[in-house]
């Protein structure tokens, strides 16, 4: 069993409580711009923006801070066209019969469809992979734990992250992802979480009408 050691926390700020309302206030204004964007410019984007985003995601609260994630950052085109080869062929299936009425009937609104040019338009895509087995020290095969709450929160704090920079993103999550794997060379005992694309907005970038309508917080919240 390893000794529990602690250090003060010396790195926390204690805001007036004006000053919160107006920072969580502020942060509200700030994170309701960000949308999903589906249409990417090719201008590009420093990859010193991508690695401080990611060390952001890394700082994410996890299992016994075992950090079950890893982050594979895709700039190269040969790499992003073979990436966009596999997601429009499982999206092919997903979108010709495999997704079924429901979710087709559901996805209407947004106007997606197989065609994902921006998997190659973009700058930057950042495959997210989770591991089940880990440990806090390179090369450990420990159990971990929560990975994915853990991987999902980290995921958010890079979205969030890619945002606070001025970058715009779309999570995508082609079925299956196994092809992610290969492509990114990851080992056997991690399975793609997910797909970021990240860059600047294309000019005639759009929001569907259907992903503006945010629920009210009596709709999301009950305070007791
Ligand atoms: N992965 C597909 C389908 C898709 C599914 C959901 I749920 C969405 O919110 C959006 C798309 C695609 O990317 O087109």
């Amino acid at each position: 069993m390893k000794a529990h050691d602690a250090t003060p926390l010396s790195d926390y700020i204690e805001y007036s409580q004006e000053e919160m309302k107006r920072r969580a206030a502020s942060f509200y204004d700030d994170i309701k711009r960000r949308h999903s964007i589906r249409s990417f410019s090719e201008r590009p984007v420093p990859k010193e923006i991508i690695e401080h985003c990611i060390k952001a995601a890394g700082t994410a609260p996890n299992g016994a801070n075992h950090q079950p994630w890893h982050f594979v950052a895709i700039h190269s085109a040969d790499v992003k066209k073979k990436v966009r080869e596999q997601a429009e062929l499982h999206e092919q299936g997903f979108y010709s019969g495999r997704a079924g009425e429901e979710w087709l009937d559901a996805l209407k609104p947004l106007g997606t469809d197989a065609q994902k040019p921006y998997l190659e338009t973009a700058p930057w895509l950042i495959a997210i992979f989770s591991q089940k087995k880990g440990g806090i020290t390179p090369g450990e095969k420990q159990q971990n734990y929560y990975v994915h709450e853990s991987v999902g929160i980290a995921t958010g704090f890079l979205i969030t992250a890619l945002h606070h920079a001025g970058l715009v993103t779309l999570t995508h999550t082609p079925k299956p992802m196994s092809f992610l794997s290969k492509i990114c060379e990851r080992p056997d005992d991690e399975r793609p979480y997910m797909l970021l694309i990240a860059g600047y907005p294309a000019e005639n970038a759009t929001v569907p009408a259907h992903a503006r309508q945010k629920k009210s917080l009596d709709e999301i919240c009950t305070f007791l």
